[in-house]
């Protein structure tokens, strides 16, 4: 079964400091990887703040915005991008609730992590943010276009 290109979208993923801090990284693109996405785009990154802060635009009202920042910003962190078809809505279920206390057992929040403020890995919440924030964080020819061997397997 082969997809229209029309529903295939793009996620961006990152690992945040802690994760890497906390060697999750391997375990983290393990389950993205298994569930059969495809990797467009991989790096390890120390976020600038101008970057954190674009990034989180939305929240920057909120009280707890400079931790954010700060959190982000305090180690690398691993940038991807990931493509599959229905990968935002699918990445944030695997990511598990914003409140690891909160997020299902089997979710990565939900096995790995404890705090809001360390919850180890971000999803994008819209295909257009996955657009978007793919565009923010990789530079021109950092993605690759290739085609997995096990493509044809999974579609
Ligand atoms: P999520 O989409 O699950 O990453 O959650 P949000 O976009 O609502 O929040 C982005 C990040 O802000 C979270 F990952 C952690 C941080 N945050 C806090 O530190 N405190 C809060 O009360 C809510 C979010």
């Amino acid at each position: 079964l082969v997809a229209s290109m029309e529903d295939v979208e793009v996620s961006y993923i990152m690992i945040k400091p802690d994760g890497v801090q906390r060697g999750l990284v391997g375990e983290i693109i393990s389950r993205f990887e298994k569930k059969g996405f495809l990797l467009k785009g991989l790096k390890l990154f120390q976020c600038p703040k101008d970057l954190a802060e674009e990034h989180y635009k939305d929240l920057k009202d909120k009280s707890f915005f400079p931790k954010l920042i700060d959190y982000i910003t305090s180690g690398p962190v691993v940038c991807m991008a990931w493509e599959g078809v229905g990968v935002v809505a699918s990445a944030r279920k695997l990511i598990g609730a914003t409140n690891p206390l909160q997020a299902e057992p089997g979710t990565i929040r939900g096995d790995l992590a404890v705090q809001t403020g360390r919850n180890v890995v971000h999803g994008s919440d819209s295909p257009d943010n996955g657009q978007r924030e793919i565009a923010l964080w990789f530079k021109e020819g950092e993605l690759c276009q290739w085609v997995s061997a096990q493509a044809s397997w999974l579609r």
